[in-house]
């Protein structure tokens, strides 16, 4: 009796199955090698990578420069602490202050530290600034948001597979429906113990969700009015990823805080920050807010190359082009499948109709790996294309001829 082989792809799966929390679903596909908008799994077969772990390479998987850098300080010095200074944050706090035109930053490491960050700030400022009673501050969110997985940021959200069983939640959190600033002037109106109203200017995870044009100066407008802080999750929409540095560009408009994470260190270690001009930021004293790797050497050094890459590369002026593409590409495909086509730069989506027995955009995800494409469904009809932004135009033709062959062979 011949004992079948297990593939590596079957052998690596079965290991996580055993050792791992199953707190994933991931796409049976084991990767060992990234180059550029390549992948190539454990069998050598090779991607093209269309999610960019949720826009977190956006210089393109190990890109030369950020690699060069990270090996560089790796043998120098990794962490101090912050009990001691180190020679590189003050070059970095400059350098990213600068370049986004604010004050001061506060360098912490995931996106959703990130966020937790800004909304610690804002309590605070709503405090000491605003003047709102002591633990009264209230935060506004959207309906739809995702901005990570601690208890804060479910607390505010509305998906129940996000919330769901891990009760009781973070108080003093409010909720408007996206893309209308009626309701949101409504809340701002209705309550004046609000600190801030936090949102993505496109909501990723939703399954873009690109909001009306005229929304980001309408919340501008709204938040100045009444004196609520103006916080942009730019996580996953920021950093050339729609087309421009920041989603916020696209309608001129500057929030009062920034949150950056992701492809601040370009795939190579989480680092996030949160800009803020002083009024803000130094309502935090010494020994109130921190973290242990937060403003690290080798996150500043990773950080200072990934950032000057996007700027050197045109990164966000590569984006726009190929999402133009990108999108003439989709509706020209002639498949009654696809329902509907939107996006910024490539940060793109397509809305899939249910077929076959009950078939959905994860069994074209499946058909897409086979034919050698990567991309993730977000929600059951949803499938996100986000290629690293260093995608020049014949990968993005390539791409998008294996899309649409895929989708026309499943209609
Ligand atoms: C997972 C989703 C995306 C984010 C925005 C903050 C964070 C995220 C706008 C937190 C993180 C990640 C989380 C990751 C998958 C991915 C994701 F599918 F979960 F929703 F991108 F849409 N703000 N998004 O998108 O950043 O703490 O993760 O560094 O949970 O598997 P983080």
């Amino acid at each position: 009796m011949t004992i079948p082989v297990k593939s590596n792809t079957e052998y690596f799966i079965e290991l996580e199955e055993q050792y791992g929390a199953h707190n994933y679903h991931p796409l049976p596909v084991v990767l060992e090698k990234g180059k550029g908008v390549f992948l190539w799994d454990v069998e050598g077969k090779r991607y093209y990578d269309f999610l960019s772990a949720y826009s977190a390479v956006n210089q393109g998987h190990c890109h030369p420069e950020i690699i060069e850098a990270l090996q560089q300080q790796a043998v120098k010095l990794t962490l101090t602490s912050r009990a001691f200074h180190h020679n590189l944050l003050g070059e970095f706090e400059k350098y990213i202050t600068k370049l986004f035109g604010y004050d001061k930053v506060l360098p912490m490491n995931t996106g959703v530290e990130g966020g937790e960050t800004a909304i610690k700030l804002a309590r605070r400022w709503a405090y000491k600034v605003k003047g709102v009673e002591k633990d009264k501050a209230v935060v506004v969110f959207v309906e739809g948001n995702f901005w990570g997985r601690t208890m804060a940021a479910i607390s505010s959200s509305t998906d129940p597979s996000s919330y769901e069983g891990f009760g009781p939640f973070m108080p003093g959190f409010k909720l408007v429906p996206y893309n209308d600033l009626t309701a949101l002037e409504e809340v701002f109106k209705q309550d004046s113990n609000i600190a801030a109203f936090m949102f993505e200017p496109i909501q990723g995870e939703a399954g873009v969700v690109v909001p009306d044009e005229g929304y980001l100066r309408g919340v501008r407008a709204l938040c100045s009015r009444y004196q609520v802080l103006m916080i942009a999750d730019e996580v996953q929409t920021g950093l050339c990823r729609t087309g421009k540095m920041l989603a916020c560009d696209h309608e001129a408009v500057k929030p009062d805080l920034l949150v950056l994470g992701k492809a601040l260190s370009g795939g190579v270690m989480p680092v996030s920050v949160v800009l803020a001009n002083d009024e803000v930021m130094l309502t935090i004293k010494p020994g109130e807010h921190g973290s242990t790797y937060g403003g690290n050497p080798l996150a500043c050094a990773v950080a200072m190359a990934a950032l000057k890459v996007l700027q050197d590369e045109q990164l966000a002026a590569n984006a726009k082009r190929m999402g133009e593409i990108f999108r003439e590409r989709m509706q020209a495909i002639k498949s009654d499948l696809i329902t509907n086509v939107r996006g910024k730069g490539l940060l793109n989506a397509i809305v899939i109709k249910p077929f076959g027995e009950n078939k959905t955009a994860y069994d074209v995800c499946m058909a897409l790996k086979e034919n050698g494409l990567l991309a993730k469904q977000t929600h059951r009809d949803i499938i996100r294309f986000a290629p690293p932004l260093v995608i020049n135009e014949k990968q993005m033709h390539e791409a998008c001829n294996i899309i649409s062959e895929t989708i026309l062979s499943i209609a």
